[in-house]
């Protein structure tokens, strides 16, 4: 058996002869994560079949020779559920792949031909690519690292829509005493109940929520480290009084547990996971919050923002601080881009990059080289043009998830943030597509391979 130290002396080799890249997947549930990873993997995979991978020159250039997953290097990771995902789109009728939870990795390994000038010699290079998929939601916990658990509690608003939907807890929660003893049933009833409220937030289709852990527990569900929640009441509250409330008060029970959360769930996935990614991509359902309205548009802007902070590791940042990346590219993607026409994916690409605009400034002041771009992972429909009065239109054929034929125009997507007059005018509405039958070929896309070249590309030449 090989000891773990010479696996990592291997791994660390491999990296130094640049043959080993990792490679991470995020962004809010539901934004495209798995259907990205198990189509990147798919092209991967019939690379040098049939793969349409024409924006990546290594495979344009027939020098992409294939790839084959091996065993990953931690043991200790999930593994990527590749299969399950291949078999819900290999069902009849096809299917979606299931939603996934928490931290998943896959280790593929890419043959190529390097490219050398004057040379045609049939020498072949491996690179090693380790694949990470988690939840972009993890990544909302890192502003929690700068708080304590009173500025943590004032920083969090109930307000509008999104307050209605935690009034039970939060009439519950007014009536508490931060200095009494605790009650650990009640505490627990009381944590449940706003852990309900982020989750009935996220199902209204809320994504500013925290903490991050509350809504994928995985395996902490249940346990006391989840078991606390801010106290709205402490907004006037004498910091050296709380500090000297008794260990068994509700407020000090509390804390503590908000820095056991600090402690041993948020840090350890940066120190662990994130502190070692060498490449990123973010993945964000711009389409679907057009289509949900105005307010859950405005709340992903908020969260966006908030997540992009990890990436922005310039001098001041928290997290160079704290643990200092290494990430050298980083890509933004728009999913999903087969529910609108084609000749909207340059405003699709637009409307992502003003959704990011302060959190780009940041990334491009501190030097993080970032690519734009917009993309279907699995493309479930085909551009048409229909005849109108006369003139043509572009349109969409595609099938409904009730297996209904569509062909339809989804609407025009706002080049710039979207206004109120936008959503009073003309909002926008389109349905969830069934992903087509795929066969023996590689999985339709779109864009794919210009994600590929921007994340990978220049490892292959
Ligand atoms: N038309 C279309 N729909 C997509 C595409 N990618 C994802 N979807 C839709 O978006 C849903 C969510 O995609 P997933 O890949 O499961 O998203 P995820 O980020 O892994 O979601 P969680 O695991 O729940 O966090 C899918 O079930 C599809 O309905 C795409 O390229 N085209
Ligand atoms: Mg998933």
């Amino acid at each position: 058996m090989r000891q773990p130290f010479t696996r990592e002396l291997a791994d660390l080799l491999e990296r130094g002869r640049d043959r080993q890249l990792r490679l991470a997947v995020t962004g809010l549930s539901r934004a495209g994560k798995t259907a990205f990873l198990t189509s990147l993997i798919d092209q991967l995979r019939h690379a040098g079949l049939e793969a349409r991978l024409d924006l990546l020159p290594a495979a344009r250039e027939g020098r992409l020779l294939g790839a084959r997953r091996v065993e990953q290097q931690d043991l200790g990771v999930p593994r990527f559920p590749l299969d399950r995902a291949l078999a819900a789109l290999d069902a009849e009728p096809p299917q979606w792949p299931a939603p996934t939870r928490g931290i998943s990795e896959l280790r593929l390994v890419i043959r190529y031909r390097p490219r050398r000038r004057g040379w045609a010699g049939g020498e072949t290079r491996r690179l090693t690519l380790d694949l990470f998929d988690y939840p972009g939601e993890w990544l909302l916990d890192l502003p929690l690292l700068s708080h304590d658990f009173a500025s943590w509690s004032r920083s969090q608003a109930f307000t509008g829509e999104r307050g209605a939907l935690f009034a039970d807890w939060r009439e519950a929660v007014a009536r508490l005493d931060p200095a009494a003893p605790v009650d650990e049933g009640r505490l627990a009833s009381l944590a449940e109940r706003y852990a309900e409220g982020l989750r009935a937030a996220r199902e209204a289709g809320f994504s500013d929520l925290q903490p991050g852990r509350f809504l994928l527990p995985g395996d902490l569900e249940g346990a006391p480290v989840l078991q606390f929640f801010p106290l709205p009441s402490l907004d006037d509250a004498d910091p050296a009084t709380l500090a000297g409330l008794p260990e068994d008060s509700l407020y000090a029970t509390l804390a503590r547990r908000f820095r056991y959360y600090q402690q041993h769930i948020v840090r350890p996935f940066y120190r662990e996971h994130f502190r070692r990614f060498d490449r990123q991509i973010v993945l964000v359902d711009v389409l679907g919050a057009l289509n949900a309205g105005p307010e859950r548009f405005e709340d992903l802007a908020r969260s966006l923002s908030r997540l992009m902070q990890s990436f922005d590791y310039g001098r001041r940042s928290l997290l160079t601080r704290l643990f200092a990346p290494r990430i050298d590219r980083l890509a933004i993607a728009a999913t999903k881009a087969d529910h609108v026409t084609p000749e909207q994916h340059p405003r699709l690409t637009g409307l992502l990059e003003a959704l990011l605009a302060e959190p780009l400034k940041d990334l491009r002041f501190a030097d993080v080289p970032v690519r734009a771009l917009s993309l279907a992972a699995i493309r479930a429909t085909e551009a048409r043009e229909v005849d109108h009065q006369g003139r043509r239109h572009p349109a969409l054929r595609g099938t409904t998830l009730d297996g209904e034929p569509a062909l339809l125009f989804p609407g025009e997507v706002p080049a710039r943030l979207p206004d109120a007059d936008f959503w009073r005018r003309q909002g926008f509405a389109f349905p969830a597509f069934r992903p087509r039958p795929r066969g023996d070929d590689a999985l339709p896309h779109i864009r794919l391979d210009a994600a590929l070249d921007w994340l990978i590309g220049d490892k292959l030449t």
